[in-house]
């Protein structure tokens, strides 16, 4: 049996990053526990307040960021924290080497019905040693992540990883507490019959998009000459989880249902940590037509749209778009 700590010792070279790995496991199985014991640990419903996407905060999308928080600000290796919940970075230890980033609870709207939601995080370098860390410091783009991943929690609870080379997952076992080793190497087929995506925002897409999900819905009749299935987890990890495991597709794309947002997703903390597991596992992750990794950010919260999953899937979205400018 390999647990995380183990696998952290000898596949990581920097003990700053297995410090806040650790804590961030720590945390989740502390949100697993709430979760699991639902309506009866009062963590259903609404905290009466907006985070700064203007978003209504479940009470457990609070109580995750604050767990989270307190347990990251006090890292030593973390000289800041950044998270959806919160306006701005939050300064942690100066003399840390590593900033961190996450999205406390994905797929919130899914808590109160008993569906799967999910953690996500990024780790990336502290550049400016010494100082105190501002939002400008993690303006860093998604190629410099040197760890990343997420848990879901679902019908058992789970850990994705990358430390920038291969993914590997683990299981939480419920009786000692502990992440369990239980696949490396994880590889995403190259072609996929599955596709995610929410096509209630079918009318605001672009028109390459609608092109591509015509076709697949027009299945063994269509371009494409065979048939696809859709799933739709409406939490991004339960989702790219899937992808890890059968392969498939997934995108939240452009829309022009809000002039404001390019998309759903938020690149720091969403887009990118996804996009580094994916590429991990051989799959590829852009915004439709240029790599979600290279892009270089300008605010913490700014919104991308999504294409990742198996990879002449992402390819051939690409060409449609390519094709209609
Ligand atoms: P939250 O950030 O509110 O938890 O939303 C989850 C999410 O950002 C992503 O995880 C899903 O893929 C997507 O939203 C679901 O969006 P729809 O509401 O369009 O189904």
């Amino acid at each position: 049996m390999t647990t995380l700590t183990d696998y952290l010792a000898q596949h990581s070279q920097s003990a700053n990053i297995n410090h806040v790995i650790g804590d961030i496991s720590r945390v989740a199985i502390q949100i697993n526990h709430l979760l699991r014991q639902g309506a009866l640990a009062d963590i259903q419903g609404e905290a009466g307040n907006q985070n700064v996407q203007g978003e209504e905060q479940k009470k457990l999308d609070v109580i995750a960021n604050d767990l989270l928080m307190d347990a990251l600000t006090q890292n030593t290796a973390c000289a800041g924290v950044a998270s959806e919940e919160m306006d701005n970075a939050v300064a942690a230890n100066a003399g840390g080497a590593l900033l961190a980033l996450f999205d406390p609870l994905d797929g919130s709207s899914n808590i109160d019905i008993n569906m799967p939601v999910g953690t996500i995080f990024s780790i990336l370098p502290y550049n400016n040693q010494g100082h105190t860390a501002t939002d400008a410091d993690f303006l860093q783009a998604g190629t410099a992540q040197l760890a990343a991943g997420y848990v879901l929690y679902g019908t058992s609870t789970v850990m994705a990883l990358t430390l920038g080379n291969g993914v590997a997952m683990f299981s939480l076992d419920t009786q000692s507490n502990q992440f369990v080793l239980i696949q490396q190497n994880i590889s995403i087929d190259a072609d996929t019959k599955e596709y995610a995506v929410n096509a209630s925002n079918y009318r605001h897409w672009l028109p390459a998009m609608q092109r591509y999900v015509d076709e697949l819905v027009a299945g063994k009749t269509g371009a494409r000459g065979k048939d696809y299935n859709m799933r739709w987890v409406a939490a991004m990890v339960g989702d790219v989880h899937r992808i890890l495991c059968r392969g498939g597709v997934f995108s939240y794309p452009f829309d022009t249902k809000d002039p404001n947002k390019a998309g759903k997703l938020r690149l720091m903390y969403e887009a990118n940590p996804m996009a580094l597991l994916i590429e991990q596992a051989g799959g590829k992750a852009t915004d439709a037509t240029q790599r979600i990794l290279d892009i270089t950010p300008i605010s913490i919260h700014q919104r991308v749209p999504v294409v990742l999953g198996a990879k002449n899937e992402v390819d051939y979205i690409k060409q449609l778009h390519e094709a209609a400018q």
